[in-house]
């Protein structure tokens, strides 16, 4: 099903429309009510879809985001806003990072982090450059401030020198409630009268409560982030006793990915770029030789606290394509996992790929956040994944998908796999900016 330049035009408008209306003058929040402030991996994707055609938005959004990076190379997961405080939960007063000897001066943020994905996108931005001289002097600037991010994943994250990390806190995930994460939280017994008293904004925001994480879950958050706050966000301290510690797939590939294209940035400087090259090698082989399940075919997450595999199939379970985990042998089984009914094949049209939950698992629903929907990040990701071992057909079938659910109900946060109806929030900035990339690349082949 080609696409007309034409009919593809005016959503190329109003996707530039979207980040425009959500650019807060030096970043971009994620949506306009939802999410007011700056995201951390939101603010990746979103400078690939500028670094299309906005080279000076593309760079200074990263940019702000590496302003608020902690002194210990933590680059926060949220980047408060000052002049929308109120809005969302939790806010700096909750997280009271200023305990932390770490915090940035002067700038507002969150104590955690997420997928981090800023190399890939700071590549991206170079290569579509139109001021490649412009470029390369930002490289110059951020390319020591990602590093740093780096170093402290492998310094402070990774306790065994495994050269897999763990994330503290399913916010990290960046896929808060996917079922992965289910069985770690169950165990966190919760005692409501110890718990710090909060109240929850996100569903003040015209998303039905169906669509969002339960009481359960955020119960669950709160009491993380209060345990974070006690104990100074040192993570000696957290490593000892925070009863969530998880490596994920879909985390530890991102930043293997964001190892070699951090190394080639490097080259682009002149750097001497081994111990990237050396992170990239090693983070692929653990994640070959911990998290690989031959019979299903997938990759799964480790809980370092029960010391059991999650044995729960997502769009994470696929992801390990897109740093070049897999051997090309084990690729093909990955393949066959990826294109099964569990997550729509592409000769099936009657689903979207790829949901973010198995369709035949146990916790489905199709219609709560990131337990069943359609995401275009991760789709985008997986994209360039199959890209990477050449199944083509497929990549131009998620291309496909990617560009008819914005293009027959807009620019939501997620869809239904079945139905492709919109979910979530609307005017979603990263659906916008991997909708945009994703045409242009559609229109060049
Ligand atoms: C969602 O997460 C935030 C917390 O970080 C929330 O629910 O309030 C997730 O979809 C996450 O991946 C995303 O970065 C964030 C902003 O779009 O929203």
């Amino acid at each position: 099903m080609p696409y007309q330049k034409a009919e593809l035009d005016p959503l190329v408008e109003q996707a530039k429309t979207i980040l425009d209306n959500n650019w807060l003058g030096r970043s971009t929040k994620p949506a306009p009510h939802l999410y007011p402030h700056q995201w951390n991996w939101d603010s990746g994707f979103i400078a690939m879809g500028y670094a299309r055609y906005n080279q000076a938005r593309a760079q200074q959004e990263l940019s702000t985001l590496f302003e608020a990076q902690w002194a210990n190379g933590m680059l926060p997961q949220i980047v408060f806003n000052p002049t929308a405080l109120g809005n969302y939960f939790p806010e700096p007063d909750f997280w009271q990072g200023e305990r932390s000897p770490h915090y940035p001066e002067g700038i507002l943020t969150s104590g955690i982090t997420m997928p981090p994905v800023q190399a890939i996108a700071a590549l991206r931005v170079y290569q579509h450059a139109t001021d490649k001289a412009l470029a390369r002097d930002w490289l110059a600037d951020i390319y020591p401030r990602i590093y740093a991010s780096h170093e402290y994943f492998y310094r402070d994250r990774d306790p065994n020198q495994e050269g897999l990390v763990y994330i503290r806190h399913p916010w990290e995930s960046g896929l808060d409630n996917s079922p992965t994460w289910d069985a770690a939280l169950k165990a966190i017994v919760i005692d409501k009268e110890k718990l710090p008293a909060y109240e929850r904004r996100d569903l003040k925001k015209g998303v039905p409560k169906s669509q969002r994480p339960s009481d359960d879950d955020y119960d669950r958050y709160v009491f993380l982030v209060d345990l974070f706050r006690r104990l100074r966000y040192d993570e000696q301290a957290i490593y000892q006793e925070c009863p969530f510690l998880i490596q994920d797939p879909l985390f530890n590939s991102i930043l293997s990915k964001a190892n070699e294209d951090l190394a080639e940035i490097g080259q682009v400087l002149g750097q001497d770029t081994q111990q990237l090259q050396a992170w990239h090698r090693q983070t692929n082989k653990a994640l070959r030789e911990k998290m690989w399940h031959s019979h299903h075919g997938g990759f799964d997450a480790f809980d370092l606290r029960s010391g059991k595999r999650t044995e729960v199939w997502t769009a994470s379970t696929f992801l390990p394509l897109f740093c070049g985990a897999p051997t090309a042998e084990d690729a093909q089984t990955v393949y066959q996992f990826l294109d099964s009914n569990s997550f729509c094949p592409m000769h099936q049209r009657h689903c979207f790929s790829i949901p973010n939950y198995d369709l035949q698992g146990e916790y489905l629903d199709t219609k709560n956040y990131w337990r069943g929907p359609v995401w275009i990040n991760t789709n985008w990701l997986l994209m360039k994944g199959l890209e990477r071992y050449g199944f083509n057909e497929k990549v131009i079938s998620v291309r496909h998908d990617i560009i008819e659910l914005v293009k027959r109900w807009g620019f939501h946060e997620y869809f239904d796999p079945y139905q492709g109806t919109g979910y979530g929030t609307n005017d979603f900035s990263w659906t916008a900016a991997l909708f945009l990339d994703s045409v242009m690349e559609e229109l060049s082949v």
